[in-house]
């Protein structure tokens, strides 16, 4: 795992169902995410935040809303994220909504492509993000990265990459989902994905959850972890446009985060769906900090 981050600020809530999420990158500034990454060591650089169009709320128009400004917004990212990979630096995204995702995480497959390396995305979620503009309810784009990554979604977004699929299914691990549409659940089957939801870490655990999802990592893999901030359980991360009760507690979510950290072989990620307009004095921004520090190796104890 480089020990080299570099923060990077996208400030949109186009691709979402509520305005605030544009907020986020400030609102985990404020929460100190730069201090507390270096105070343990790492090389930490902001640089700032990309820039974009506004969001013009809108109705959706065949099935997406703001399509051409969600575009517009993830090949700035798409490029950002490139760029600090190249430089081995790992890149953190703060979001902004999860549209970003498909920039983001785009860029990294094609830089894994570039140099061999396995490519295991962890979506850590309450929502599995696979609609397309036929099963979305609300042509909101948040709904849909993880189907235009694997291949289905408008030519301007599954092609940001270079290569359609940007992503085999097979990659992904989605964790903590509790919440899927009807026709999105027929999508989900379809490609394969693989989901851990909530009745699963309700059956076995945390722990047995993460060691499936982690299985087979090795050290020619590059883990990208694209957490959703609706993850977590509302009553500890408020601070949400479209929380979903019933999510991991705060213990399971660390533990989540410590065994992916005890991996050493994070590369990339995103912190999206923060919205400080539903957060309570920043509540949510400082766990979100809480838990990207165990991530990336905090300990109770010296180990
Ligand atoms: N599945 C719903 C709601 C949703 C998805 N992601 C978020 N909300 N954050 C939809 O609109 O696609
Ligand atoms: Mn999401
Ligand atoms: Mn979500």
């Amino acid at each position: 795992m480089p020990r080299a981050v570099s923060l990077i600020g996208v400030p949109t809530d186009i691709g979402a169902a509520h305005r605030g999420a544009s907020m986020g990158p400030e609102a985990l500034r404020v929460a100190q995410l730069d201090q507390r990454l270096a105070r343990m060591g790492l090389d930490v650089c902001d640089r700032g935040n990309l820039h974009g169009p506004f969001n013009p709320w809108q109705p959706p128009q065949d099935g997406y809303r703001h399509l051409e400004e969600v575009i517009a917004w993830n090949r700035a990212l798409h490029d950002a994220v490139r760029a600090e990979l190249a430089q081995e630096r790992l890149p953190i995204v703060l979001g902004g909504d999860h549209s970003l995702a498909i920039g983001s995480i785009s860029a990294v497959a094609r830089h894994c492509r570039m140099h061999g390396k396995r490519l295991r995305v962890l979506w850590l979620d309450a929502h599995a993000d696979a609609n397309t503009s036929s099963s979305t309810p609300s042509g909101n784009v948040h709904g849909m990265p993880v189907a235009c990554l694997c291949g289905t979604g408008p030519a301007g977004l599954v092609e940001i990459g270079g290569q359609v699929p940007a992503v085999d299914a097979a990659a992904f691990r989605q964790i903590g989902i509790r919440s899927v549409d009807e026709g999105e659940k027929r999508l989900v089957r379809e490609a394969g994905l693989v989901i851990f939801d909530m009745r699963h870490i309700d059956e076995v655990g945390m722990r047995r959850t993460m060691e499936e999802a982690l299985a087979g990592v090795d050290d020619n893999t590059h883990l990208h972890v694209s957490f959703d901030v609706d993850f977590l359980d509302p009553a500890i991360a408020p601070g949400v446009g479209t929380a979903v009760r019933g999510g991991p507690t705060y213990r399971e979510s660390q533990l989540c985060m410590e065994m992916i950290a005890d991996t050493g072989r994070l590369g990339s990620l995103d912190i999206v769906e923060l919205n400080p307009a539903f957060d309570k004095r920043n509540q949510t921004a400082r766990l979100a900090v809480d838990l990207v520090e165990s991530l990336f190796g905090k300990s109770i104890l010296i180990r």
